[in-house]
């Protein structure tokens, strides 16, 4: 049967997920959406066959049509719409981050763990994305024996109108501290942040680029380069420094071409282009998970342990000091 999916949230990222459900991904439709512009819900609403516009979560949860919630609100309503999902027992998507704050994102932790089961899946999408699920199998069957380190880049064309060094952490480191906890498979316990003197291209203010140092349980060291506005387009990459050999995933691939005294090819412009296979993948394998009964991905706890990690990674941004990183005990439900 079809799943029939609320999407709570119909902003950038909320009326992509409307765009995918409709015309990309197959087995769900989208039965409501809910946002906090009336107007704008209404218009979306209007062009989806037996989809009904809300402005309230929950009551678009309540719709008869609605087996299951994808959250792409702002992060702060991230917790009350969990919540409101839990008290009907439906299976969730939620957009990273899971809430902004380790302290509500371990009171949702606590309540999926009072259901006594798994029932969402967080919106970390690098690891439904082709090049880091290669990493990710060569580094499970050690391939070029365990890994030491990891090399990150993240760079970003530019930001959106009020970026700030906090959101540099939340919004964009965030992507490695996923990614490093799950290409590793253990937790990340300190954070330090190197600022060089910015770009002239940043915001006033803005301290860019920024060098991310992270220590893991292992003794791993993993560093991320962040630079949101290098001008020149979207790169991600990750190269994994191992006993035996490295890999590295993200390279610009694609046309190579040589005109008019240049030789090379073009950059994705921006993050929905570059991980667009990734959503795409990302929420058919949710439908997918969700249509057998089951839950995948990656979990509350890794949306509560990435927001301590990001706490730490505003305070070591702030102190220039390497932070330690406190992590709550992992209940047995996400063990
Ligand atoms: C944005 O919120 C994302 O999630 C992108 O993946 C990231 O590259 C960007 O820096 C963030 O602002």
């Amino acid at each position: 049967q079809t799943l029939g999916v609320a999407v709570i949230g119909t902003g950038r990222m909320g009326a992509d997920h409307v765009r995918r459900i409709n015309d990309v991904i197959s087995g769900a439709r989208v039965a409501a959406v809910a946002d906090i512009d009336a107007d704008r819900v209404r218009r979306l609403a209007d062009g989806i066959d037996g989809c009904t516009p809300y402005t309230d979560p929950a009551a678009a949860m309540a719709d008869p049509g609605v087996d299951a919630v994808l959250i792409a609100s702002p992060g702060p309503a991230h917790e009350d719409a969990l919540l409101a999902a839990f008290a009907r027992d439906l299976p969730v998507l939620c957009e990273k981050p899971l809430t902004p704050d380790p302290a509500s994102a371990l009171r949702v932790v606590a309540a999926e763990t009072a259901l006594g089961h798994r029932r969402v899946q967080v919106g970390f999408m690098r690891r439904y994305d082709a090049d880091y699920l290669t990493l990710k199998s060569l580094l499970d069957k050690g391939t070029y024996g365990r890994p030491l380190m990891l090399h990150n880049k993240h760079r970003n064309a530019d930001t959106p109108p009020g970026f700030s060094n906090a959101m540099m952490i939340h919004d964009s480191v965030v992507h490695e501290i996923d990614v490093t906890r799950w290409l590793l498979d253990e937790e990340i316990t300190a954070v330090q942040v190197l600022r060089p003197a910015p770009t002239g291209h940043a915001p006033e203010g803005l301290g860019d680029p920024q060098l991310i140092l992270f220590e893991t349980a292992g003794g791993r060291v993993v560093d991320t380069e962040l630079f949101v506005n290098c001008r020149f387009g979207y790169q991600v990459s990750c190269e994994a420094v191992c006993e035996d050999g490295t890999a590295r995933i993200g390279d610009d691939r694609g046309v190579f071409v040589n005109a008019a005294g240049h030789w090379g090819g073009a950059i994705t412009p921006g993050f929905v282009e570059r991980f667009e296979e990734a959503y795409d993948r990302q929420v058919q394998r949710w439908v997918d998970a969700t249509r057998r009964g089951a839950v995948e991905g990656p979990s509350c706890w890794d949306g509560y342990a990435a927001a301590a990690v990001c706490e730490a990674g505003v305070r070591a941004q702030a102190t220039g000091e390497r932070v330690a990183v406190e992590l709550a005990e992992r209940p047995a439900l996400y063990r």
